[in-house]
């Protein structure tokens, strides 16, 4: 069996240059949502104490779990039992930044499309806001969520608007040898490779394929307005089904090369290590983090006139349902509701529960339109795999039911 010999990670903000909560708006704006005696309560109580009572606020009918790491708090990571919006308020958006969040001036930024093109050329924001718009609705989820307790909330659902992708790669006339797509990021760090310092850009790559899909945008705004610094002022890549770390942002840079790109965040980090087959006769495998698994949680407990309501979302590929679990009973279907058949956006859940009082377990699992089961923690596919990303495993919350 393997042994799992993962450093244990540091703080999930030291590990993926989470943005802390520096937004005013935030805090001012949920403590209207709270109400009068609850913004008083602000007033009355210091710092984080206030905080989160004010974010408890809208969750009167909230039983929550017992097991619930603390979220929301520190690094703008989504607060599941204050879950209510289908789409993701931008200022609630959590922000992963490897090498820092850049500070780009959209007056002076341009972008580069080079490599094996017969037209390469230069793109000033005013050319790409220009160019045909199209929004997209997707949910986007750091690989690394999951991978550790303290951290499940690296999720967002948000609607993007830019440009395809694919129609501004023809017009750049892409060389038949051109057969991979990198996409470089503003943000640059210093990296030890082979003993040897080099200064690096954020950057990772997709086959011209994948690159050229339907969706695939070059976006300069999340949920109608400028994206913010912090998720890829002026430009990013959207790539629906992809994990997190595909969706390059603060792009300065699109090139076509002829061979895999093997940067850091394709090759070294963000690489999923597992033994596949028993240990008399399995292999280790190592492959790059790329598109998302099908995944669900129970959000939130809600007491109802009579009896519960558990809430849940199910995201990661397209979700054909969804089933939940109570004290390690049979598993029940649960109804689906909002993004329904919608592939890339997560789609919300619930089932009715007449809970009895004391302690009782939940668990869901999602299902996809291919059939592909979400695993349990204690599946092979999940055990035998080292590596934090892609923690995707089914999750039990633990409650006392009053
Ligand atoms: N240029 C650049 N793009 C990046 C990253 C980065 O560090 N630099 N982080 C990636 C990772 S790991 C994730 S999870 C997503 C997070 O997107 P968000 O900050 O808009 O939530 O951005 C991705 N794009
Ligand atoms: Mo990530």
């Amino acid at each position: 069996m393997a042994i799992r010999n993962d450093r244990d990670p540091v703080t999930p903000e030291e590990l993926y240059g989470l943005a802390p909560l520096t937004d005013a708006r935030f805090s001012r704006r949920d403590a209207l949502k709270g109400g009068a005696a609850l913004a008083a309560g602000a007033a009355i109580f210091p710092g984080d104490f206030a905080e989160r009572l004010v974010r408890m606020a809208p969750q009167d009918a909230v039983v929550p779990w017992t097991n619930a790491p603390p979220s929301g708090g520190r690094s703008n990571t989504l607060d599941w039992q204050g879950l209510t919006d289908w789409v993701t308020p931008t200022e609630h958006l959590f922000r992963v930044g490897h090498y820092g969040m850049p500070e780009v001036d959209g007056a002076t930024w341009r972008l580069e499309v080079g490599g094996l093109v017969d037209r390469p050329r230069t793109f000033t924001l005013d050319e790409i806001r220009a160019r045909p718009r199209e929004s997209v609705t997707m949910l986007l989820e750091c690989a690394g969520n999951r991978g550790f307790a303290t951290f499940m909330g690296a999720v967002h659902n948000a609607t993007w608007t830019g440009t395809p992708l694919a129609p501004l790669l023809r017009e750049a006339g892409v060389d038949p040898r051109g057969v991979e797509v990198v996409f470089f990021g503003a943000d640059t760090g210093t990296e030890t490779i082979r003993e040897i310092e080099v200064e690096q850009n954020f950057a990772r790559s997709m086959s011209l394929e994948d690159a050229t899909a339907a969706g695939v945008i070059l976006a300069y705004e999340v949920n109608g307005e400028p994206l913010p610094t912090g998720n890829g002022f002026p430009l990013r890549l959207i790539a629906p089904g992809w994990y997190g770390v595909a969706n390059v942002k603060w792009l300065t840079r699109i090139e076509l090369r002829e061979t895999r790109f093997m940067g850091k965040f394709m090759a070294r980090d963000y690489v999923t290590l597992r033994q596949e087959g028993s240990d008399e006769d399995g292999v280790w495998t190592e492959t790059s983090v790329g598109r998302t698994n099908i995944n669900s949680i129970p959000a939130r407990v809600v007491r109802q006139d009579s009896g519960f309501r558990i809430h849940g979302a199910a995201w990661g590929a397209p979700v054909d349902r969804v089933e939940v679990q109570i004290d390690g009973g049979r598993w029940q279907p649960a109804i689906l509701g909002e993004g329904q058949g919608d592939a890339h956006t997560w789609t919300f859940w619930h089932l009715d529960w007449n809970a009895a009082a004391g302690d009782h377990t939940v668990t869901s699992r999602a299902i996809s339109m291919d059939g592909v089961v979400q695993p349990s923690p204690e599946d092979p596919s999940m055990v035998q795999k080292i590596t934090y990303w892609e923690s995707f495993g089914t999750v039990t919350r633990e409650i006392t039911i009053p």
